[in-house]
């Protein structure tokens, strides 16, 4: 698609943001506000006051499926941050994300939502090699409970076009923080501004379906080909190359660590817990 003009952009009438306390979701309160003429904002940890009359502030438990209805009703459209967003026991898996999914889209699907864009994660694909190169069409290979709940979420989102037309964009999103932190997110990295680009892209591009788009910059060693969702434009313009010679003076990782072997890294050696 066209690139969106942040000097005339498009906008709706309100856009729901979850996981808005968090680290992507603080980033993306700031940069979605002129996409919408209100932001709601929800999290189920507490959340910054809303900011005049073009946010709102609507505390939540994904969890809870009324709750989560009441969240809903009234948006446009919907990006899903919210959840437990690194490897955990079961039980909390089952009730933030994979319980908060299917309530995020009886939500939407009672309420008319037309789009939501999902942020899954890596780990779906977590136990490949990083030795393989993949694409969107892969076969998942999910690497904790944490993968197996963004796996759940793919497909409950693939379920909702196919059976309500909700469109939805998959964003297996690497490592998105200020910058690498280990070797691994030298491939895996996805900086801000590359972010906000593709979720802006998968807010606005027309005919979506269910599209599965790698959240990965323009980084030297990418092990993902997004070429399944060039409809949706993403060039990233970042690289994970300005932060290479700091990185490397890390100390180096044994050839045996997961770190240094799957996709995935450390999340495919977590757990089980409580034995
Ligand atoms: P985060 O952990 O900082 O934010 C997640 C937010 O979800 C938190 O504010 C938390 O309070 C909220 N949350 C947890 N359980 C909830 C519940 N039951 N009800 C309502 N809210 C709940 O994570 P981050 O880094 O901001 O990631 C955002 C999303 O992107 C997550 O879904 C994560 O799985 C996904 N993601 C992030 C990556 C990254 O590199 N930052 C990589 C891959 C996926
Ligand atoms: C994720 O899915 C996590 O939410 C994030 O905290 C990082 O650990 C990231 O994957 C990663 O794989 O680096």
């Amino acid at each position: 698609m066209s690139e969106i003009s942040r000097a005339n952009p498009p906008r709706m009438a309100r856009l729901l943001l979850t996981g808005a306390a968090g680290g992507l979701g603080k980033v993306l309160r700031e940069r979605l506000r002129p996409y919408a003429d209100v932001l709601r904002v929800s999290d189920i940890a507490a959340l910054a006051p809303a900011e005049g009359k073009h946010e709102e502030v609507v505390p939540c438990d994904l969890a809870d499926k009324a709750a989560v209805d009441a969240l809903v009703a009234g948006c446009d459209a919907i990006v899903h941050l919210g959840g437990v967003s690194v490897e955990r026991p079961f039980e909390e898996i089952l009730e933030a994300n994979i319980k908060g999914i299917f309530h995020l889209y009886e939500g939407a699907r009672r309420h008319g939502v037309k789009r939501v864009v999902f942020a899954s994660s890596n780990h779906v694909i977590g136990f490949y090699k990083q030795s393989e190169a993949i694409d969107a069409h892969a076969a998942r290979r999910p690497d904790g409970y944490y993968g197996l709940s963004k796996s759940f979420g793919e497909d409950v989102a693939q379920f909702y076009f196919d059976r309500y037309g909700i469109e939805t964009v998959s964003i297996r999103i690497g490592s998105s923080f200020p910058e690498p932190a280990n070797r691994r997110m030298m491939s895996t990295w996805l900086s801000y501004r590359d972010l906000t680009t593709l979720v802006e892209k998968s807010l606005f591009t027309p005919s979506v379906g269910h599209t599965v788009v790698y959240g990965v910059s323009a980084n030297r060693d990418v092990w993902w080909d997004n070429s399944a969702a060039a409809h949706l434009g993403f060039e990233p313009q970042d690289s994970s190359e300005v932060f290479r010679a700091k990185i490397e003076a890390q100390p180096p990782v044994a050839p045996t660590d997961p770190n240094a072997i799957y996709q995935g890294g450390a999340f495919t050696a977590q757990g089980p817990f409580g034995d």
